[in-house]
């Protein structure tokens, strides 16, 4: 692994790169994840590398949705597990719901190696100070994280291959599915059998953040660490009558206003 220094100003990027080379290397990731993150840094780019405002706005109404949820859950693949894995686990331990590795190009040796990182990492949130604001045994809830994926008892309707297979603890339940990264016809799916789809895409104009219900236009590590301050905060906040059209309409204005500043 190459040491990066802290002075250098592109850092953080060069360590997500980093996380998705090893990923790779490990053979945790699909053949195309690359390709996927490097469209994700052009956006991200394009957005200034920030969590913008109509991105914050989103982040508070996917927190105050998964909330009122009466079965939520969070959908990871590979490359949110590689960047994101910690924070979904203190996610879901706030949400006190399940973390469903499922992928779009699935291999049980793919969805095995990805759970066996998700434990690795709670072992390391386990160690970390415990988020302020937490109410009830922060250890506790952790270690309940539910992972799911290994052993899919359930088909997402209109979907055809192995993408459709999910277990029915998890997505197939839910009412509420937290989804980083997906693809627009599952998450087209997913909301024709009335679920509510919250997607984290840095492209406003994937299929995906269309489809869904809520879209976060904000990196998924970014987007993570948002919702994990707005649960500390404990606001309370009711979902609105939220218009993901609008609001993705709003994330376009914010580029164009970036970049003519640039
Ligand atoms: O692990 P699997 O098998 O489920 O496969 C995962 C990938 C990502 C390869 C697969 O879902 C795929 O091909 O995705 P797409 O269709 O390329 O879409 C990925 C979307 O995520 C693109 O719109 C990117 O802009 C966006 N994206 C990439 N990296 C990030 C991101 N959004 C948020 N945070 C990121 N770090």
């Amino acid at each position: 692994m190459v040491e990066i220094p802290d002075s250098h100003p592109r850092k953080k990027s060069l360590l997500s790169r980093q996380k998705i080379v090893e990923g790779n290397d490990k053979g945790l990731l699909a053949e195309s994840a690359m390709i996927a993150h490097g469209r994700g840094e052009a956006f991200d780019y394009l957005l200034g590398e920030r969590t913008t405002e109509s991105a914050e706005s989103a982040i508070r109404e996917s927190v105050a949705r998964l909330r009122a949820a009466n079965n939520p859950v969070i959908s990871v693949n590979g490359n949110t597990v590689l960047l994101a894995g910690k924070k979904a686990l203190r996610l879901a331990a706030f949400l006190r719901c399940p973390i469903e590795v499922n992928l779009y190009y699935r291999t049980p040796e793919r969805v095995s190696g990805l759970l066996s990182l998700l434990e690795k990492q709670r072992i390391l949130v386990l160690e970390e100070p415990e988020p302020s604001g937490f109410e009830g045994d922060w250890q506790e809830s952790v270690r309940n994280v539910t992972l799911l994926g290994s052993s899919p008892d359930f088909r997402i309707e209109g979907l055809e291959g192995p993408r459709s297979h999910c277990t029915e603890e998890g997505i197939g339940n839910a009412d509420s599915i937290l989804v980083p990264l997906e693809d627009g016809d599952r998450c087209e799916a997913l909301v024709n059998l009335g679920k509510e789809v919250i997607v984290v895409d840095l492209n406003p104009l994937s299929r995906s953040a269309k489809m869904a219900t809520v879209t976060i236009v904000d990196e998924v590590s970014r987007a993570f660490e948002g919702m994990l301050a707005e649960l500390i905060a404990d606001s309370n906040r009711v979902p609105t009558d939220w218009d993901n059209a609008s609001a993705l309409r709003d994330s376009l204005v914010e580029i164009a206003e970036f970049l003519s500043k640039s």
